[in-house]
């Protein structure tokens, strides 16, 4: 055996982990793509109706803006497969708690009355450890009320 290529190997190795962890860590630091506000529509019965698309992983619409007093209906779509997520909007001053998990290609409806105007982030708490989070992954959004 000479020993020029083993060497090599370890160097390749090296390059191979400076890099994949380069990546991990640039990935988890992007902040996610948010897309366009979508002011959700009061409908005559007074509800604020929409639909929100579920994939891995994302949310569409990801920014919300609804009214204040009035309750929120959101269906929630999951286009995935396989992977399972959820949809979470919690005001750490306690005025709003949604947490709803929502299976592979299912879909799922919820109700909720947000009383105080604000903006709250919506995420995906779920993961496969050691991985980032979906949350990490860019599933998350906005709920803005007003
Ligand atoms: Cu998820």
């Amino acid at each position: 055996m000479r020993r020029v290529p083993l060497r090599l190997l370890h160097l390749l190795a090296a390059v191979w982990l400076l890099t994949s962890v380069g990546a991990i860590i640039v990935h988890a630091a992007e902040p996610a793509q948010s897309g366009p506000p979508v002011v959700i529509p009061v409908a005559a019965d007074g509800v604020q109706r929409a639909t929100v698309t579920i994939d891995s992983y994302s949310y569409t619409p990801n920014h919300l803006i609804v009214e204040a007093e009035k309750p929120v209906e959101l269906t929630l779509t999951s286009v995935t497969t396989i992977i399972p997520h959820n949809f979470i909007i919690k005001d750490p001053a306690g005025s709003l708690s949604v947490e709803q998990d929502v299976s592979a290609g299912k879909t799922v409806t919820i109700t909720f009355t947000p009383t105080q105007p604000g903006t709250f982030p919506i995420y995906c708490d779920k993961r496969l450890w050691p991985l980032p989070s979906h949350r990490d992954k860019g599933m998350e959004g906005t709920l803005e009320v007003r």
